[in-house]
């Protein structure tokens, strides 16, 4: 048995309405609840990122929207679902072609080795993507080709010409009131794109044309219709004011003699296929189009940077339609990382190279930050210092702190999982607890709810938020109780001080199942510290607290973890000052 896609809305809001009718509070209850909602259907997710530009090399931004992605496939995992998670590179068009001149290389020599950078990044970042596709790969190619037939056999795609601006760094074609002045960097006037700054071209050319002019309606249907397509639901508002605009047909392909590098129009050999039509159909290679798309293809979820929403909410959706597939679930779009408050260029020379900062400050430290001050709505900024900082206070002080404290050999010198005493910590007040304890463990036993429903929205930050709260009331917790005052030698100051070790390992236990997706590593050495078994991670399992409820815990009396080394170490920012840096 699954659990089954509504899991968390659905079992969030039972849980509510418990909560709201009865006195239930018990984690019996909880663990019932999320059980009942399962499905028999075998529940599937679907996750992927865009597929990255090889005309240089990874910055922070692509590793991301592959964390995000990562994190979210992760997240279903520990659901229970069976999850994929696509990512990879997207090497076709005039700006890779132009990159490969540049460099002395043949395109595919060059793609290769940019490709493998992309690929070392991601799994030296603990990005766990189930398959990596490259758009020269020949299951991509005959995918493509498959899509572009379909859609010349429904008339959708005719030959016409072309005559307008293009701007290769953006492989966009835009129409005049997306273009305005501005003076390159000698001086001389140009025209650039509005949106992304970059310099466009007039061209006039032969071109296949796709009818887009014709999905205006479905489109909106489909927008109006599913409020949640694209979140955050200021990017869909932005869709749908893109739809009352001016939509002409979309210029499907480019005269060969200009783009050798890509793949052929079918039929025609002296056209090369539009770069963005050969890269969206990527989601669909990855899902085994045409012949053994349905299963995935129908629990699709795209992540996306908001410089490419319209390629993915507006030609993408209408390339779909027009081939009669189904359209994706959601697009969950992400705003920018700035550095120091400037866009990331080469020219400014304030690209961060997300290897090198993994290095600074650890994959999961990294991984962290971003998840943890990334908020999808708006543009984040990115400095040394606020990284130090959070980390520094998060990681190492509030989470590594109460780590220590609660697992040190001076408390527990048996180092096993120590028992609770009912006397001490009654489920009704009336023991040594206090009041602000209970509040704490109505928190913590309500946490998985929150988390994931952020989780489920990409509110990654809001889940972390969530968390971090809840770490703060387990150190009030322990910083209250003093047990390092109590007297060990036995009595009831001793079964009082296991009883507060174990509510607060139980604490921990919560936490290092719910930061999983977010920093496996460190979640890891917390739980297997805690002595929690592999198996027993998920967070469907997840049961807080069970001898408040007469129920047996496993792990109490269980052996800790050997491993005693420190959560996260602390950043020092004076390292980092004599290194090749953004300090300024
Ligand atoms: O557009 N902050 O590839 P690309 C956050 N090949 N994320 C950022 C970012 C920033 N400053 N800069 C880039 C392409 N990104 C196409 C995609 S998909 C079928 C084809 C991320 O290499 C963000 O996800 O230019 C953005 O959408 C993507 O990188 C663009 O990567």
């Amino acid at each position: 048995m699954r659990v089954c896609s509504l899991f968390a809305s659905r079992s969030c809001h039972i849980f509510r309405r418990l909560q709201q009718n009865t006195l239930v509070s018990s984690s019996t209850t909880i663990a019932a609840v999320r059980r009942s909602v399962t499905c028999n259907e075998k529940s599937g997710y679907y996750v992927t990122t865009p597929i990255f530009y090889v005309n240089a090399s990874p910055h922070l931004g692509h590793l991301y929207s592959a964390v995000i992605a990562d994190c979210s496939h992760r997240y279903k995992q520990l659901q229970g679902f069976n999850s994929k998670f696509a990512t990879g590179t997207d090497e076709h068009g005039l700006k890779v072609q132009q990159a490969a001149e540049a460099a002395g290389k043949q395109p595919l020599t060059f793609c290769t080795e940019v490709s493998e950078r992309f690929e070392r990044l991601f799994r030296s970042c603990s990005i766990s993507y189930t398959d990596y596709i490259r758009t020269t790969e020949l299951r991509h190619r005959q995918a493509v080709e498959h899509f572009w037939s379909v859609l010349w056999n429904k008339r959708l795609i005719y030959k016409g010409s072309y005559e307008g601006w293009y701007s290769t760094q953006d492989e966009s074609f835009l129409t005049p009131s997306q273009v305005g002045d501005a003076l390159d960097s000698s001086g001389n006037e140009i025209k650039v794109s509005l949106e992304s700054g970059h310099k466009v071209e007039w061209m006039k050319e032969e071109n296949y044309m796709f009818r887009l002019s014709a999905f205006r309606s479905q489109l909106l249907d489909w927008l109006r219709g599913n409020p949640k397509a694209i979140q955050p639901e200021r990017f869909q508002l932005a869709v749908l004011q893109w739809l009352q605009e001016d939509l002409p047909d979309l210029s499907v392909s480019r005269q060969r003699s200009r783009l050798q590098w890509g793949i052929p129009v079918p039929g025609d050999a002296n056209q090369t296929i539009y770069v963005w039509l050969d890269a969206l159909v990527n989601y669909l290679s990855v899902a085994g189009y045409p012949d053994h798309h349905e299963r995935w293809w129908s629990v699709a979820h795209h992540i996306i940077g908001k410089d490419i929403l319209k390629f993915h909410a507006i030609y993408w959706p209408a390339f779909l339609l027009g081939a009669g597939l189904r359209l994706p679930q959601a697009i969950h779009v992400h705003s920018h990382w700035t550095v120091r408050g400037k866009k990331m260029s080469k020219s400014l020379g304030n690209v961060i190279d997300p290897l090198e900062h993994s290095r600074m400050f650890t994959t999961d430290g990294l991984r962290y930050f971003l998840l943890r001050q990334g908020v999808p709505e708006s543009d984040c900024d990115y400095t040394e210092e606020k990284v130090i900082k959070l980390l520094n206070a998060e990681l190492a002080d509030s989470l590594g702190g109460l780590m220590n404290r609660c697992t040190a050999a001076a408390l527990n010198p048996a180092q096993v999982y120590p028992s609770f005493c009912p006397q001490a910590f009654p489920r009704d007040q009336g023991g040594r607890a206090a009041a602000e304890d209970y509040r704490m463990l109505e928190a913590v036993r309500n946490l998985p709810f929150v988390v994931e429903k952020h989780y489920e929205s990409m509110h990654f930050y809001k889940a972390l938020e969530a968390i971090g709260a809840c770490v703060r009331q387990t150190n009030g917790f322990v910083q209250r109780h003093a047990p390092w005052k109590l007297d060990r030698t036995g009595g009831k100051d001793q079964r009082w001080l296991d009883t507060i070790l174990h509510v607060s390992l139980e604490c921990m236990r919560v936490y290092g199942t719910l930061l999983q997706p977010v920093v496996p590593e460190i979640s890891d050495k917390l739980l297997t510290r805690l002595g929690v078994r592999p198996d027993e991670r998920s967070f469907e399992t997840l049961d807080f607290l069970p001898r408040l409820w007469q129920r047996d815990s496993p792990f109490e009396g269980r052996a800790l973890g050997t491993d005693t080394g420190v959560l996260f170490s602390r950043l020092e920012s004076q390292k980092f000052k004599n290194k090749k840096s953004h300090f300024k």
